[in-house]
């Protein structure tokens, strides 16, 4: 759990003068990490998520330049110091560096204020795991931007900021949705976050009194870098496809021109589809089993050429057969579970909740196909230690499982896991499992 008071704040602002030298006003920001509740991997497709914060944060001390130099320095040696200017368009470093999210933050910054920025003297610190599907990257982010902002004296609303971010951390290589920015900085203690994107709206949906979410590390890091950015930005480009495919046979059958910007748009865009016509429009509209370029040609009325080019040489394995149809079937799947588990919520109703998270684990595992054997033993051994229900959370990989368990039965899971994950892992750091506390959303703090 996040160290919390005037401590960690009296000690990041004494390690930024021994970094920077004392002197000029220091400003501080946090930024929450995030679980995902419920709603994997359909953000992207404009289709609604249920995240909420946790109290696990990144931390930054800074003090406003008045040049574009941007210093930034991290409390953890594995992340090397960087310096960059200010700029409309901020070259990147090469992929996977960290300092990568402070420039993402401040290109966005500065195209969307439509000014160039300040710099800063910034030190990070921070105790959201890496490569955990909890966020830290887009909580570097979110906090960045706060302090780009801040030097810059400039106010803006944070769902606003949110949709900004959500393109602007596509600079880093992956092409996420707006879930991770927008639970961040309009999260609230105590809820869920239920997030809508067509049109944006955020809902506080109250957590239950009477259970507790567990995380419990699969003790398999999952940084989306290199090989696995690959298969994460392959979903998204899944969509993407299934999107142009639809749209075709919507348009045909329509006899005028449906434009889609989303797949989320069949359902809550001009189409108004309900998930059953969904259904039996992927039906026309993909092929039936495994594809590859040919099928895909076909139904798009393109050249396989075009089809390969396109959508096929992007993938990590070009010539990999897809399987629409499943992935259609997930994405409803999951709109559907997203819906019924805010009732569930709403009802107090846990073992629902519990029913519908692991429902939703099986999606990811048997048709999307990015849990992997860690993460499906860890939420085996949640539900054997008593969880009422589990799940992979955020991109999948590797990283956390979240687990609903009652409150009675909380502690005995978490020794459970705790014990499991030192069994089964005794070189990697702990905790093995730890309660996932909603906090604050992302803004300004001191002492
Ligand atoms: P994480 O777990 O932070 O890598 C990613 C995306 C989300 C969402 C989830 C899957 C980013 C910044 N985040 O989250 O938008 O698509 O995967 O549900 O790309």
């Amino acid at each position: 759990m996040t160290e919390t008071g005037t401590h960690c704040w009296s000690r990041l602002a004494e390690r930024f003068r021994a970094c920077f030298g004392g002197g000029n006003a220091l400003r501080f920001i946090r930024a929450p990490g995030r679980v995902n509740l419920i709603g994997e991997h359909i953000d992207y497709a404009g289709l609604p998520v249920m995240p909420m914060t946790i109290d696990r944060e990144i931390r930054l001390a800074f003090s406003p330049r008045r040049d574009r130099t941007v210093r930034l320095r991290s409390c953890d040696d594995r992340f090397a110091p960087a310096t960059f200017e200010s700029a409309r368009s901020i070259s990147p470093s090469p992929q996977g560096a960290w300092d990568n999210y402070a420039r993402a933050a401040w290109q966005t910054v500065n195209q969307n204020l439509g000014k160039i920025c300040p710099g800063a003297d910034i030190l990070v610190e921070g105790d959201i795991p890496p490569g955990a599907g909890l966020s830290s990257s887009s909580a570097l982010v979110v906090a960045c931007a706060l302090a780009v902002l801040a030097g810059a004296g400039e106010q803006v609303d944070p769902a606003q900021l949110a949709a900004w971010l959500a393109e602007g951390e596509q600079y880093v290589g992956t092409r996420g949705g707006g879930m991770d920015q927008t639970v961040i900085l309009c999260g609230r203690r105590g809820y869920a976050c239920r997030i809508d994107f067509i049109p944006r709206r955020i809902e506080h949906v109250p957590l239950p009194d009477s259970h507790a979410f567990i995380l419990c590390d699969s003790g398999r890091r999952a940084e989306k870098s290199g090989a696995m950015r690959a298969r994460y930005n392959m979903q998204p480009h899944l969509c993407r496809l299934l999107t142009a495919l639809m749209a075709r046979r919507i348009s045909m059958e329509f006899g005028e021109p449906v434009p889609l910007r989303w797949l989320g748009d069949l359902w809550l865009g001009p189409a108004c589809l309900t998930t059953r016509e969904f259904l039996a429009l992927a039906d026309r509209a993909l092929p039936d089993g495994p594809a590859g370029p040919r099928e895909v040609a076909l139904r798009l009325g393109c050249s396989v050429e075009e089809v390969r080019e396109q959508w096929f040489s992007v993938l990590p394995d070009p010539d990999d057969l897809l399987d629409l149809r499943a992935r259609a079937q997930y994405t409803a799947d999951e709109y559907r579970r997203v819906e019924l588990a805010r009732d569930a919520l709403y009802d107090g109703d846990m073992e629902t909740l519990g029913a519908l998270m692991l429902a939703s684990h099986e999606g990811c595992r048997d048709l999307l196909g990015v849990s992997c054997p860690a993460l499906d033993e860890t939420v085996e051994a949640a539900l054997y230690a008593g969880a009422v229900g589990a799940r992979l959370t955020g991109a999948g990989f590797g990283g956390f499982v979240i687990a609903l368990v009652e409150n009675r039965r909380a502690p005995a899971l978490l020794d459970a896991m705790n014990a499991r994950f030192s069994r089964l892992f005794p070189d990697l750091p702990g905790p093995g499992a730890f309660p996932a506390c909603s906090a604050d959303p992302a803004g300004p703090s001191g002492y």
